[in-house]
């Protein structure tokens, strides 16, 4: 497999117009007739006299004519990825008919069958194994489908657009035509054609439009569709009030199936979503999944502006649609609960996973400028680090300006295919600011480094910042520039009141949060009229997605964690005082030294603990550890059981020395509240399952009673799922009996048992993998269900560092056995399954060695997948 370049892009040289589909579909085969309306791309004069060539795969070729007439065979060519035609007119119409088996797809890419019902999933390259087609998102074309099927497997037909005819034939085959007045890519197709039943309700946009909103579940979810639903609506509302989009067809449709690669798609007006981010009731979902369907719901109908109306030129652009819906997800959720824990959230996401792509053999820049299979890009860095991109041109434009941007977005590319340049154009042109430097941020890979250094002299009253940033070398990019870094900082008084702040030159202070804009590799800021040292608060709100060092002492962590007005930085004090200790004690035990928690942590956390009813919610995120993940990005050489053993030998110990508030925060918050998934009781339920953790750190009496006493009690998935956890992880006698009653009470629910599953891969006794592998012959266990490979293989390689990395290579061992059972069913799920190894660099000399040759033996395996062997050489490079 080769790599494709973005330099290498061209505009195509022919574009289709419209598009009408004829689908039969059948048990046996289905058959695609497609009528195209071609012509020659004005924009490629030099592509007069080529032949067309349609990219199409694993399709079995009936027949083609040309404006009616059949192709004479010697004027075809058919190879494994393509159908090219010679001597084609300059405009004219092309009719295709194909045979597909969508029952034997197990890719899940492409048109394929979840527990009986046909769906589809095009994006990235998945419409080429539907049709014969120029598969890129810059064409873009009207589509009209027909959908045909036995009736009473297939009640409900489904396409984009409007349904605008349908009817019977004699056979109990009926069919339903749909056709979408909106152009797009072809990536945007769907077809979904099953039994399913639906909820319906309605919205009525700002200009009195009345939209039928349904979403398509199968028989039995019908009582889970609510809050997907309420979701949906208050996403409609909120992109008209924030941004003026309003919704651009009468109906919009969701469909939620069982078997889906990734969270959900935005096909146009028919979105098909996996079912975890549908389905959710209290007692089956947890607070957690209420939030995912919450923020995946509102992202894909973002999307209908911020990639369907306006999309991706290529699919290097990808973080054009991704990074800016994201970002518009977020927003929204912050919006709809609180901002600043979501921010913490989305911190702690970016920070575990994001960075450590960065730190990796696959660390590619927001745009990437090569790749060898696209469906490995949907990374969080083209997602999540996108978002981040975006939000600092919110931070450097100001809400006013960013808004005028996004104005100015779409009045110049609404219907058009475009690129990221594109998008920091009519940014920097709607609001005068310039983003020239700013652009390296989608260029240039890798987790900027910044070091802080303070000075404060007291006769002249001034507070010096020098701010240095280094980029780290990436693959492909051992050199880098600096980078235009947007740094907030606030300076706290010995009161813990913010200063006013005056910068060297200025009239008069201006505010008491200040944006620093760090240009260069080196910049020095003065702060004058400084009454007192103060203490700085640096990256507030994490302005830029980058490392800070800075030589803020341990004393004035702890009085940040206790004063800081910006609450993300408030949570940051704790977090950045946590990894000095844990660090600290990952070097002592790896020195063989005696392990100490020193009591003036213990004093901040228990400030913390006892001032946690004032904000539950962003108690229950400053009371949690620095993750194992986290500080593994913190070293140098990760030393993944080190990092565990301190970690709960902190966990422990602040269990111990806090006993008595830990229990008297669990007993406030453990009443029986009814359930509601409002911020504040999710608040509440995070801390109190907080606090059960800890209790279960020290698995005497008292708490393994609360735990069991939760565990049967509780309605509420959140608190059922978190005793269970607990109890995984603990020696209880009643442990395995517990795990067991689980599975009986919900082995109907299959995004239940994902986390009976998940529960399971991710305990850190010692006998995980053990169990781990009997679970993989467990008859509620599927290879072909994502979602049952990323709870139980996923869980047990991403979530469990500590049993995953064990000395011996067991674990690397099968994960690389898991990856060769799944590459020849699902190369996209396999090849996510990789990540671990794209890392191995992180790791000691033994475990480079044995991670490697596992992936010597995943590169030797002849017929790899094209995403497989990019992962895996890579990984080796
Ligand atoms: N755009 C889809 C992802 C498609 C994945 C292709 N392998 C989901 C989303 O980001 O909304
Ligand atoms: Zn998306």
């Amino acid at each position: 497999p080769k790599a494709i370049r973005l330099q290498d892009y061209r505009p195509p040289a022919h574009l289709i117009d419209t598009v009408d589909l004829q689908f039969e579909l059948g048990e046996e085969v289905t058959t695609v007739r497609s009528t195209l309306g071609i012509r020659r791309n004005p924009d490629r004069p030099d592509a007069a006299g080529l032949p067309l060539t349609l990219d199409g795969q694993r399709l079995d070729l009936v027949s083609v004519a040309l404006d009616g007439t059949p192709v004479a065979p010697d004027r075809y060519t058919v190879t494994a990825d393509h159908l090219t035609v010679d001597q084609v007119p300059e405009c004219f119409s092309l009719e295709t008919v194909v045979r597909i088996k969508p029952q034997e797809n197990t890719a899940l890419e492409g048109l394929y069958k979840s527990s009986g019902n046909f769906c589809t999933q095009c994006e990235a390259e998945g419409f080429r194994k539907i049709t014969y087609f120029i598969d890129r998102p810059d064409v873009m074309a009207r589509y009209a489908t027909t959908i045909t099927a036995e009736k009473a497997r297939y009640p409900v037909l489904l396409s984009n657009g409007n349904l605008v005819a349908s009817g019977e034939h004699e056979d109990g085959r009926h069919w339903a035509r749909w056709e979408d007045p909106f152009p797009k890519p072809c990536y945007l197709f769907a077809l979904v054609a099953g039994n399913l039943r639906h909820a319906e309700d309605h919205f009525r946009t700002f200009s009195g439009r009345e939209v039928t909103l349904r979403i398509y579940v199968e028989p039995g979810n019908e009582d889970k569709v609510d809050h997907a639903m309420r979701s949906l609506k208050k996403s409609m509302r909120w992109d008209e009030e924030v941004y003026g989009l309003e919704y651009d067809l009468d109906i919009f449709n969701i469909v939620a199936v069982g078997d889906f690669n990734m969270g959900a798609m935005e096909n146009k007006s028919l979105n098909v979503f996996n079912t975890k981010y549908i389905l959710a009731k209290p007692e089956t979902a947890t607070d957690n999944d209420f939030l995912g369907i919450e923020s995946v719901v509102a992202h894909e109908y973002f999307h209908n502006w911020t990639g369907n109306r306006v999309t991706c030129r290529d699919w290097f652009q990808l973080s054009l649609k991704e990074g800016l819906t994201v970002f518009r997800d977020q927003e929204f959720s912050s919006d709809m609960n609180s901002r600043a824990v979501k921010r913490i959230a989305d911190v702690q996401g970016l920070r575990t996973v994001q960075f450590q792509e960065d730190a990796g053999a696959m660390a590619h820049p927001v745009r990437p400028d090569s790749y060898v299979e696209i469906n490995n890009f949907y990374t969080p860095t083209v997602y999540n680090k996108g978002a981040e991109v975006i939000r600092m041109i919110h931070t450097l434009l100001g809400p006013e300006g960013f808004r005028k941007g996004m104005d100015l977005y779409f009045q110049r590319h609404d219907g058009q295919a475009v690129t990221c340049d594109d998008f920091v154009a009519a940014m920097a042109d709607a609001s005068g600011v310039d983003l020239s430097q700013f652009q390296l941020w989608y260029r240039q890979a890798g987790t900027p480094d910044l070091s802080v250094a303070t000075a404060y002299d007291e006769a002249a009253r001034t507070y010096r910042l020098t701010i240095r940033q280094t980029v780290p070398p990436t693959p492909g990019q051992p050199d880098k520039q600096p980078m235009h870094i947007p740094v907030v900082v606030g300076l706290l008084g010995p009161d813990g009141a913010d200063l006013p702040l005056r910068l060297t030159g200025e009239a008069a202070p201006a505010g008491t949060s200040r944006l620093l804009h760090v240009r260069k590799a080196e910049e020095v800021f003065e702060f004058v009229d400084v009454p007192a040292r103060p203490v700085p608060s640096i990256l507030r709100g994490f302005s830029a997605p980058v490392k800070v060092k800075a030589d803020v002492s341990d004393a004035d962590l702890t009085f940040l964690m206790a004063n800081d007005s910006d609450a993300f930085n408030r949570w940051e004090a704790g977090q950045i005082l946590g990894g000095r200790i844990l660090l600290g004690l990952v070097a002592d035990q790896q020195a063989g030294r005696l392990l100490d928690l020193p009591q003036s942590y213990v004093d901040a956390v228990g400030a913390v603990l006892r001032d946690a009813d004032a904000d539950p919610a962003f108690a229950a995120q400053a009371l949690v550890l620095p993750t194992e993940a986290y500080l593994g990005t913190q070293m140098d050489v990760v030393d993944p059981e080190a990092i565990h053993t301190v970690r709960e030998f902190a966990r422990k110990t602040l269990a111990a020395r806090l006993r008595p508030d830990w229990l008297a925060t669990y007993r406030r918050h453990a009443g029986n509240q009814s359930f509601s998934v409002e911020a504040d009781a999710i608040g509440r339920r995070a801390l109190k399952n907080l606090c059960l953790a800890y209790l279960m750190a020290l698995e005497d009496e008292e708490a393994l009673s609360l735990c069991l006493g939760q565990y049967h009690g509780a309605t509420a998935m959140t608190d059922v799922i978190a005793s269970l956890q607990f109890l995984s992880n603990s020696n209880a006698p009643q442990r395995d009996e517990v795990l067991a009653g689980f599975y009986e009470r919900w082995k109907g629910e299959p995004l239940v048992v994902d986390k009976w599953f998940g529960v399971q891969a991710m305990s850190y006794r010692p006998d995980a993998l053990e169990r781990v592998t009997e679970l993989l012959k467990h008859p509620a266990f599927e290879i072909r269900n994502p979602n049952k490979v990323y709870a139980l293989i996923g869980g047990f390689a991403n979530g469990n560092p500590v049993r995953f990395h064990d000395a011996t290579g067991s674990g690397y061992r099968f994960l690389a056995d898991q990856v060769l059972r799944l590459d020849p069913m699902n190369p996209q799920v396999a090849a996510r399954m990789m990540g671990p190894f794209s890392r191995l660099r992180r790791y000691d000399a033994a475990r480079q060695a044995l991670m490697k040759a596992q992936l010597e033996r995943i590169v030797a395996t002849p017929g790899l997948s094209p995403d497989v062997f990019e992962v895996a050489s890579k990984s080796l490079e």
